[in-house]
């Protein structure tokens, strides 16, 4: 997996109108959903900025900054819609598995 791979099949996602962000379509259409466990691994890596095993709320933030630094960041809304659906056990991180 490289965040090259996303801009070019999915850069449209990047550039998604504010509040329009949808993290199941995202993963459904990216392709994220199909790919291997070690890629999504690899894409947890580099959502976890500051290596601590869990994607917090402020780091999902920046979720799509991750695959393009001029995109946008997601909003409040979005990161806690984003959040309920990732997070199974309901502590507000994001675990690997
Ligand atoms: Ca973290």
């Amino acid at each position: 997996f490289s965040c090259s791979y996303l801009k070019k099949e999915q850069s449209s996602f990047l550039w998604l109108a504010p509040e329009s962000f949808n993290c199941k379509k995202f993963f459904e259409t990216s392709g994220l959903a199909k790919k291997s466990p070690t890629d999504v691994k690899n894409v947890f890596k580099i959502l976890d900025n500051d290596q601590s095993g869990y994607i917090e709320e402020e780091e999902l933030q920046f979720f799509l900054q991750r695959f393009d630094a001029e995109a946008r960041t997601l909003s409040m809304n979005e990161t806690k819609k984003f959040m309920q659906a990732a997070d199974g056990d309901g502590d507000g991180m994001i675990g690997a598995e």
